[in-house]
Parts: structure tokens; sequence; C-alpha cells
């Protein structure tokens, strides 16, 4: 359930006098998105060249003419702008990415900051100042990077509008595996805005062929799934978008896929949704077809294996081989409906895209290539390699919850560690988990909300091991995962997995939340400092 009603009011007026000061100074708004029932493309790929990748973005909000708030990393090209660039690099590849905030001044804003914000008291890196709607910065989901200042610090860093471009200047590890990963904004307290508002783009850590041979050669394709939200705030279920276009049939055409006929193609699919669990299928003809799993929020899978159904929650990646229909056949890219729970939001069923055949696509095709054996030896130089062997240092138990207030909803939002007071995060707090550099922990987390949430750390992946107490099928490597409501009788839901703090680079303080993002910022959500050794 969401915080709506608190805001309406004030992000309403928020909205109204940021388009007026648009109007009044001419400032730029977000880039066009495309119209509904158009051919999805790909966001522009921006790729390392010797080893580093400069870029920089700008952070823009203006309101659509169907009142849907826009927030969005816009990306100069010399012919226009774009939003969201896909960054793609490899592995020891150099980031360097510039982050401007031009989100509108306005008074009513400052005082919606002062409302809602907390003090940044430790914002020790970029600007000071107060966090409010238009405070940014920049958070790299699933990468193995250090959370510290100038590289993967949500905690400190700010980056506040009208002030010149913040640095990000880190990275990528040697031994990060390739995949799908994410950036997006992790500013406490508004992070639900500004990614509801289309403000997340795709990065790609090159090389999954070395390690899954099946999609050597294939045409690929990165299929970003986002929500739109309605100014002012409307409760219920939100609008889809593939690649910022509307998924809203029958209100509106359909977006369209094109394949090339006899062709698979390798599709790599980001849930940059704030609150939605998808359930990704392929239907031809109303039937799911089997996907080829290849890998799962950026790891890719010791064996692929074929799913019918592929769930995702927010912020989870999946990267999938997916087969052209047959000519003639109806198909679609699907999402099948979710249920969050009594408390929880409606996740809908619903088309996300058309497949349509096309000829003209078999020319861009790439020639069949003869795939190489994938080598074991790479795989075991990949982080977090030995980890269901390790020596597990420490158990620990945490767990999911909500406290109603009256009976609008739950108002109060809480993961706690087993025997501690629940309390929501606080910028001063102190870790309520501390470990060490080399520590690999087992921790179980249950849900006793009514109400599915999605667990994510950052720094790390984790290895499943296993779900309401049974030993998991496959342990895969994650980063986000579901922990479904609690019906209100019988044990808890609940997930093992493996913790791996071995690696020296992700010292420090980083959080662990889930990643519902009002929930997030909502504080449900703590610190956990990893000492150096
Ligand atoms: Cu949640």
């Amino acid at each position: 359930m969401h915080k709506h009603m608190k805001f309406l009011i004030c992000t309403g007026v928020v909205g109204l006098a940021m388009a007026a000061a648009q109007a009044q100074d001419g400032a730029l708004p977000c880039p066009l998105r495309p119209n509904p029932g158009s051919v999805v493309e790909d966001a522009l790929s921006l790729s390392s060249k010797n080893g580093v990748l400069s870029a920089a973005l700008t952070m823009r909000h203006s309101v659509d003419h169907n009142h849907y708030n826009h927030f969005c990393y816009d990306y100069e090209t010399g012919k226009g702008e774009v939003e969201s660039p896909t960054l793609r690099l490899n592995p020891g590849d150099r980031l360097e990415l510039s982050v401007k905030d031009r989100i509108e001044d306005t008074l009513e804003a400052d005082e919606m900051g002062m409302d809602h914000s907390m003090e940044m008291e430790n914002n020790t890196c970029g600007d000071s100042g107060k966090l409010t709607i238009r405070s940014t910065n920049v958070h790299f989901h699933g990468l193995n990077i250090p959370p510290a200042c100038h590289k993967d610090d949500v905690l400190t860093t700010l980056i506040e509008p009208g002030t010149p471009s913040f640095r990000y200047d880190f990275r990528v590890p040697k031994n990060e595996p390739p995949g799908l990963y994410w950036y997006h904004p992790h500013v406490h307290g508004f992070a639900d805005y500004q990614v509801n508002g289309g403000a997340a783009g795709a990065l790609i850590v090159e090389g999954m062929d070395k390690f899954r041979p099946e999609v050597t050669g294939l045409k690929e394709r990165v299929f970003v799934i986002r929500q739109q939200f309605l100014k002012p705030w409307v409760p219920g279920p939100y609008q889809l978008t593939i690649n910022f276009q509307v998924a809203a049939f029958p209100n509106s055409a359909s977006p369209v896929i094109k394949m090339a006929p006899g062709k698979k193609e390798f599709w790599r699919v980001a849930n940059a949704t704030t609150q939605d669990f998808l359930q990704l299928q392929v239907l031809v003809n109303n039937q799911p077809q089997k996907l080829q799993l290849i890998a799962l929020d950026g790891y890719p899978l010791a064996k692929p294996r074929y799913e019918e159904t592929i769930l995702l929650p927010p912020a989870g990646r999946a990267e999938f081989v997916v087969e052209a229909p047959p000519t003639g056949a109806t198909a679609n890219f699907f999402t099948e409906a979710y249920n969050t729970g009594l408390t929880g939001n409606p996740d809908l069923q619903q088309v996300l895209a058309d497949i349509e055949l096309s000829k003209g696509d078999d020319a861009a095709a790439a020639p069949a290539v003869q795939p190489k054996a994938p080598s074991r030896a790479a795989r075991k130089l990949l982080r977090f390699s030995g980890l269901a062997t390790a020596k597990v240092t420490a158990q620990r138990k945490l767990y999911f919850s909500e406290e109603f207030n009256g009976s609008n909803g739950p108002s109060q939002f809480y993961i706690t560690v087993d025997g501690d007071k629940p309390h929501i995060f606080e910028a001063n707090e102190k870790p309520p988990i501390v470990t060490k550099v080399g520590a690999v922990e087992d921790w179980t987390v249950e849900n006793h909300a009514l109400e599915t949430h999605a667990f994510h750390i950052h720094q790390i992946h984790f290895m499943l091991l296993e779900v309401d107490g049974k030993p998991v099928a496959h342990q895969d490597m994650r980063d986000t995962i579901e922990i479904p409501f609690y019906g209100g009788s019988g044990p808890y839901h609940s997930v093992k997995m493996r913790m791996d703090f071995r690696d020296p680079e992700i010292a420090g303080t980083f959080v662990y939340h889930c990643h519902i993002l009002d929930h997030e910022d909502l504080g449900m959500m703590h610190k956990i400092l990893v000492e150096p050794k």
C-alpha cells in the first residue's frame, strides 16, 4: 500500500509550480516519449573505448500533456537529447559519469522539502543542503563496487539543482559478472518519485557469451520496463512502459516488437518499476513459450534452463533467449497477474508489447557463429565463485513488518534484525549489522507483513539457499528477491541466502532495503557496516 494520500496535495502543488516555472524561463522539458503503437526501439548505447566510458547526464523534470510526471536522465547527442542511454562497459573498464541536476527550482518544492525531507547530517559527498524532491544522486544497482564517494554511495552523496556537475568515477571490477545492471536515483525519501518518473537506465557489463555461449551471435534487445504516475499522485495501479512507450492496451495501441522470422534473439529485461512484480511471458497464440533463461540480476546462470514464466521483483533483471513466433501466429510479450497480498498493490496481467514478424531484420541478424564451450576456469574467476562451499562465519535473521494506524492501511514499514526493536531508517543511525571483510553469512529474511516485499542489498550479490525452509532447486546469485506476504495463518514466508563479504573492495557502510521504492523512502531500510580487514 502506498503513502499516496499523504502526498496527494503537495505533489500537485509542486507539479503545477514546476510546470509554471518551466513556462516562464523556458527550461528544457524531458525528451518526448514514443507514441503508443510504435515500434519499440532500444535506448542509445554508449560503449567504452580503450577501457573508458565518459558521459554526461542531466536530470530534468517535466509534466506531459497527459499529466504524467517525467524525471529524466538527459543525454546530449549533438542531434538533440535522448534519455537514459544504455551504458556498456567491459570488466575492468572505467566509468566517468558526470551528473547535473536541473530539476526546476520553486518555492513550493522547497516547502515540500522542509515538510518531508530529513536532514542529511552526513552529506559529506557532493553538495550540502536538505534532501528534497529536487535532490538527486545515482545508485549503480547490482555493481559490486565500493560504497564510497564518487563510486556507489547513496548515504552521503547529494546533488542539488543548479550546482556544477557531480562526477562518478569508478572501475568495473575485473571479476564482475557479465550481465544487465541498471542505474537510478537513490535519495532517501524521494527515490520513488524520480524512478517512477522514468529516471532509470540500463548498464551492461559485456562478455555474457564467454560464460553462456547460447547467446553468441544472437541479436540483442534491451527492454527497460518502467512505471509512470499521474500528477497529482493517484492511488492504484500505474501505467507500465517499455523503453518509455506506454503499454496500456486496450486504452491505447500496444507497443510493437519486431522479430525476424525463424530467428532467436537475446532479450535483456530490467524491471525498473517502483513496485510492480512482473511475471514475464512470451505468448504465442495465447500459449506461454519456453524461454531459455541465461542470467538473473546480471549473473550468468550455472546452467541455462527453460521457463515459461519469469518472476521479476522490482529492480530484478532477466536475460533470456526468445524464438521468433511462426508466420501467421499471434504473439505478445506479456506480464501475468501477481498477488501481493491484502495490503499490497494489485499487479494486473497485461500485454507489454505485440510481437510482429518483419522481413527487413534478416540482414541485421548476425551470421551464425559457432559457440565456444564455456570455460570452467573463467567461471571460477568470477566474483562470488566458491560461495556454496565457503565457511559460514555468521547466521542472522531479519524480518519485514508493517504497523497499522487506524484503517487506512499500513503507516510504518520496517525491516528489522530479529531481537531489535522495529524502527525506520534514520540518516544518523548506527548500523544494526556490523561485519568484517572476509565474512560469509547466511541470512534468513522473513515477511511478517500482509504484502509481498522485495529484499535488496547494495554492493553484493547473494546466493539463494532456501525458500520457506526448503532447499532451492537452483542456487542462483541474485541482488533482489521477493518474499511473499503473510496470509494470516501458518508460518511466515522466508528466504535464506548466503551473503558474500569476502571482497575488500566493498568495505564501508551501505544499505539493505525493500525495493518497493516508497517502502524504502518511508524507512524500510537500514545500514550495514563492513569493516575493513
Ligand atoms: Cu516493501
